[in-house]
């Protein structure tokens, strides 16, 4: 039996957004266990940038893999995406079974069923289980859906499927106790997004993941099943990662152990991690610095506590600013997500918001107007209050602003909040990155160091560089270089002062400093190449033909030293 697992479009089109483009987790997971099992089972991402036409791309996949089962992972922004694919799939071939899965049917069963005539199946919430014995089911039946399927499938829990005129729900499925019993993703695939948990405790009235993960059973994987799953993927080639649980440090003891791994095992790899301020201390963020973690993103949300409490998260103010002090003193980039346009959101309250991002001092921050999903407390909420139906979806929007079932806020005002956080964090960037205060701790020099460094070529030659928004971007570099060189010799450091000189037209004082980069790091190719571009710019021909030379098997170096050797044959 074939199984196509898709990852649909959403609605906008949004060409620079990398957060589109991403194959669900879940997909890897369940197209894992599935070959695992022994079917033949294949992913098809169609929001990778690479597809330009989606329809198209699944016409073509559906002839070549012929696939006996297609299940879809669903979000509210790929809702029409995935409904449009299913009807060419049942156009194309009828007798294919066709499941949703995911969080929008998870919490819209109606709508969906009654939305889309070819959909066959819902499979709710975690999605392993389910569908392996879904899937044998269908094996069992030869994969055709028939009038008797409803006989196969009832005592499946999990599933919502059509019995005649109406819906037949099998009741929920227990969740999986033991994550570990589940096949490594990476043995058949390569990605860099990884959860070592499912779940939260917290209660989050804007938040999907309390109704869909539960909030009292939070599960894990082992420290060592995701280092193995980290290890895999790092032998792929993959040295960055995006470590995306709800709250990474949740078990303290879990992450602990995990970085003992990483750090004994030495991978050369780096890493993201999502985490709550109220879940920090500095021996555990020293011990994921170590381990390779680079930028720590905690849900701020807002500084006013009345919108804290109806968000359902009231975290002092205070702890975020130490969680947020700690984070850069052990040398990784604090980013806080803030939301606006909340409820009871004011001018004053934004202020507020305001007062406490001059408090954080991020180096890194996103700004979400509060959008709401159903499976979160707000909608819920609002759907009671007859504030809003599903009915809302059959419009042709991603998502549903708060703002749009509130009263007291309007579309140019909660623009107005937005702009005015923004304009906050972008005004203050360069002296917030310029105040970091490192911990004074000898085994984090280096890590201090590359931290410094990073974050000056963020601003020098990233993303900082070219935004307008920032005043005195290499100015901001420069100081941020010389700080790392003052922990550590580092050659990021060097690299970056000998670039910023040469945008700056002073190939002199490059030389200078990469002499010095090279006298710590003499195997450096790529202080040499800049130093020998330093030296071509400066009519030293066989100066800098000496300096590349060791260095020819590389092309990009060999290219200068062709143009080396013409010059010096054309003026011996
Ligand atoms: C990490 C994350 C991301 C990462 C994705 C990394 C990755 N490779 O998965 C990034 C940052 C890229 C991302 C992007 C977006 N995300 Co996001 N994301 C999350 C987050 C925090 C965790 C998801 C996760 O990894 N879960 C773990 C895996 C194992 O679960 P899973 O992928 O959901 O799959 C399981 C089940 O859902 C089910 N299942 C899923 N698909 C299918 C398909 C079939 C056929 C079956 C049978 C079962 C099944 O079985 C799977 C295995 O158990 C969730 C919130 C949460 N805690 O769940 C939000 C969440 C999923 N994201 C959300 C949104 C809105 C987005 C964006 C649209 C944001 C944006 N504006 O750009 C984009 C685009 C996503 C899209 N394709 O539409 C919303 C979706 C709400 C909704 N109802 O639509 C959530 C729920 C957050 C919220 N606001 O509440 N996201
Ligand atoms: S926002 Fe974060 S802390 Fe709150 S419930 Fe969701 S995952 Fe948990």
């Amino acid at each position: 039996m074939k199984l196509l697992f898709v990852n649909p479009v959403c609605l906008d089109p949004r060409v620079t957004d990398a957060d589109a483009t991403v194959v669900p987790q879940g997909l890897y997971y369940l197209a894992a266990q599935m070959l695992d099992a022994g079917f033949e089972a294949a992913i098809l991402n169609l929001a990778q940038p690479s597809v330009t036409d989606p329809d198209s791309a699944f016409a073509e996949a559906l002839d070549t893999f012929q696939p006996d089962f297609i299940g879809f992972s669903v979000t509210n922004p790929t809702r029409f995406s995935a409904m449009s694919l299913a009807r060419t799939a049942r156009q194309m071939r009828p007798q294919t079974v066709i499941v949703f899965g995911g969080p929008a049917p998870t919490f819209m069963v109606d709508y969906f069923f009654s939305a889309c005539q070819a959909l066959d199946i819902i499979v709710k919430g975690e999605g392993e289980q389910t569908c392996l014995a879904l899937v044998h089911a269908l094996a069992g039946q030869h994969g055709r859906k028939d009038q008797k399927n409803g006989q196969n499938f009832s005592r499946i829990p999990g599933l919502v499927f059509r019995d005649g005129n109406t819906l037949k729900h099998t009741g929920p499925a227990p969740l999986i106790q033991d994550l570990d019993r589940l096949v490594h993703p990476s043995r058949y695939f390569t990605y860099q997004h990884l959860a070592m948990s499912r779940g939260c405790p917290g209660a989050c009235t804007f938040c999907g993941s309390p109704l869909f993960w539960g909030t009292r059973n939070v599960r894990f994987h082992s420290p060592e099943w995701f280092f193995e799953e980290i290890r895999t993927l790092a032998g792929k080639g993959i040295s960055h990662f995006y470590i995306s649980d709800d709250t990474f440090t949740m078990d303290r003891d879990r992450v602990m152990a995990l970085c003992r791994k990483l750090i004994h095992a030495d991978l050369t790899i780096t890493w993201h991690a999502i985490s709550r301020v109220d879940r920090m201390d500095p021996h555990l963020l020293a011990m994921m610095r170590k381990a390779g973690c680079i930028q720590i993103s905690y849900g701020v949300e807002t500084g006013s506590d009345t919108i804290k409490k109806r968000l359902g998260k009231p975290i002092p103010n205070a702890v975020a600013v130490q969680a947020f002090q700690q984070t850069a003193a052990a040398g990784m980039i604090p980013r806080a997500y803030f939301i606006y346009g909340s409820p009871g959101e004011t001018p004053d309250t934004i202020q507020e918001s305001i007062d406490l991002l001059m408090q954080l001092q991020p180096l890194g921050a996103v700004f979400y107007m509060l959008v709401v999903f159903p499976g979160t407390r707000l909608y819920e909420q609002a759907k009671k209050n007859g504030r809003v139906t599903d009915e809302v979806w059959h419009q042709k929007i991603e998502d549903l602003p708060w703002f749009e079932m509130d009263g007291h806020l309007d579309f140019d005002q909660v623009r107005q909040f937005g702009n005015a956080l923004r304009k906050a964090f972008y005004d203050h960037l360069p002296q917030f990155a310029k105040n970091v205060k490192l911990a004074d701790d000898l085994s984090l020099d280096r890590f201090h160091a590359d931290f410094l460094s990073r974050l000056g070529m963020t601003f020098s030659h990233g993303d900082y560089s070219t935004d307008d928004r920032i005043t005195d971007p290499d100015g901001t570099a420069k100081a941020l270089f010389e700080k790392a060189l003052a922990c550590h010799p580092d050659i990021r450091a060097f690299l970056g002062q000998g670039m910023l000189f040469i945008k700056h037209r002073q190939p002199d004082p490059a030389i200078a400093v990469l002499d010095q980069g090279l006298a710590y790091f003499p195997g450096s190719k790529d202080l040499v190449l800049c130093k020998g571009i330093c030296l071509m710019n400066r009519h030293r021909f066989a100066e800098a033909r000496a300096c590349l030379s060791p260095f020819e098997q590389h092309a990009d170096v060999r290219h200068y030293l062709a143009v080396c050797q013409q010059h010096l044959e054309a003026h011996p």
